[in-house]
């Protein structure tokens, strides 16, 4: 019988869902899963609100809007406008198209319904077709610490625009959260050839999925390789805050930085084409790296990283059997 490789892809929001785009274009449902951050869930307006688990949806249904990378495409504003005139609390735009997603989920959950269900629904709704877990069915809101003090995460970063230097995160409740049976059956099946780290946050986006009790261990113990595209290009972070947290923390924005992060996890990190300097000093601190095009604009860049990082995944599956 002939090998049907499987593949896992970590994302957070929208850096991860372009890589998940093209990786979604070259493999079919039954060779791709998403494990998707849900640590920047919210309720707002008392919604429940899952800005990651939506943009990677969006992105893979095609509903994206290009201009901002999450919400709607097509979208319109009197919801948040008219909240604003009302003097309600209107920092986090939600907008028209998107808010059904928001009202449909938060009165399926009230039923009963896990997240992963309300998801999996949500999704088969919008046309995708991979499936897509929430890291746990359990909330698990990460709290950013900051010089000025604790603040929820949309409140950092988007009601403070991230200006707030951070000091550390915090995943609440995460102990009390488990990972979805759906993804511990995945990575037990032999077929697992790759585990993708997405060009995503590693402080709050990767760093939460792996926080969830059992995930770090069940992606260990997988014979799969585990690849991480470096979200950091030039020692700029492509999108979002990741570069500015960095300095905070008192580390390098480098991609190397980001390898020793990952430590303990990587089998091969991927960085980009503008960082070949870094290959060497990569080798002697012991990781194994390429460096290729991952600055996604358009639809052949996103499928061209998608091809490498399933490329390399083959390659280094296939030296350890
Ligand atoms: N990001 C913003 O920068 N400003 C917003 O007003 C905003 C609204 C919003 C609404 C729904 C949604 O799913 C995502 C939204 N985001 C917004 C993005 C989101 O806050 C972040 O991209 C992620 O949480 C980080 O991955």
């Amino acid at each position: 019988m002939s090998r049907v490789p499987k593949f896992l892809a970590l994302t957070g929001g929208v850096g991860g869902a372009k890589l998940g785009v093209g990786l979604a274009e070259i493999l079919p449902p039954e060779q791709l899963a998403f494990l998707v951050n849900t640590g920047d869930d919210f309720t707002h307006l008392g919604l429940h609100v899952s800005p990651d688990l939506d943009t990677l949806m969006y992105a893979l249904s095609g509903e994206s809007n290009q201009e901002t990378g999450w919400g709607r495409r097509q979208e319109s504003w009197r919801f948040i406008e008219t909240l604003r005139e009302l003097g309600g609390e209107s920092w986090f735009n939600l907008g028209d198209r998107d808010l059904a997603v928001h009202v449909l989920r938060t009165e399926r959950l009230r039923a009963g319904m896990s997240l992963l269900d309300v998801t999996r629904a949500l999704n088969a709704a919008l046309g995708t077709r991979h499936p897509i877990w929430p890291m746990s069915n359990e909330p698990v809101p990460t709290l950013v610490h900051t010089a000025e003090g604790p603040l929820a995460f949309q409140h950092y970063f988007v009601r403070d625009r991230c200006a707030p230097a951070v000091t550390g995160f915090e995943f609440q409740d995460v102990a009390q959260a488990a990972p979805p049976a759906e993804l511990l059956a995945w990575l037990a099946d032999p077929e697992l050839t790759g585990i993708f780290i997405c060009p995503s946050n590693p402080f709050v986006s990767i760093d939460p999925i792996l926080a969830v009790p059992g995930v770090r261990a069940a992606l260990t113990a997988s014979a799969a390789p585990v690849i991480a595209v470096s979200p950091i290009v030039a020692g700029l972070a492509i999108k979002g805050p990741t570069a500015k947290m960095m300095a905070e923390l008192n580390m390098p924005a480098t991609a190397l930085a980001v390898a020793e992060h990952y430590r303990d996890l990587l089998d091969c990190y991927v960085i980009d084409e503008q960082d070949q300097g870094l290959l060497e000093p990569l080798r002697e601190a012991g990781f194994t790296a390429i460096a290729a095009p991952t600055i996604m604009l358009t639809l052949a860049d996103k499928v061209r990283l998608a091809e490498t990082v399933c490329d390399l995944a083959l390659q280094h599956h296939a030296a350890s059997m």
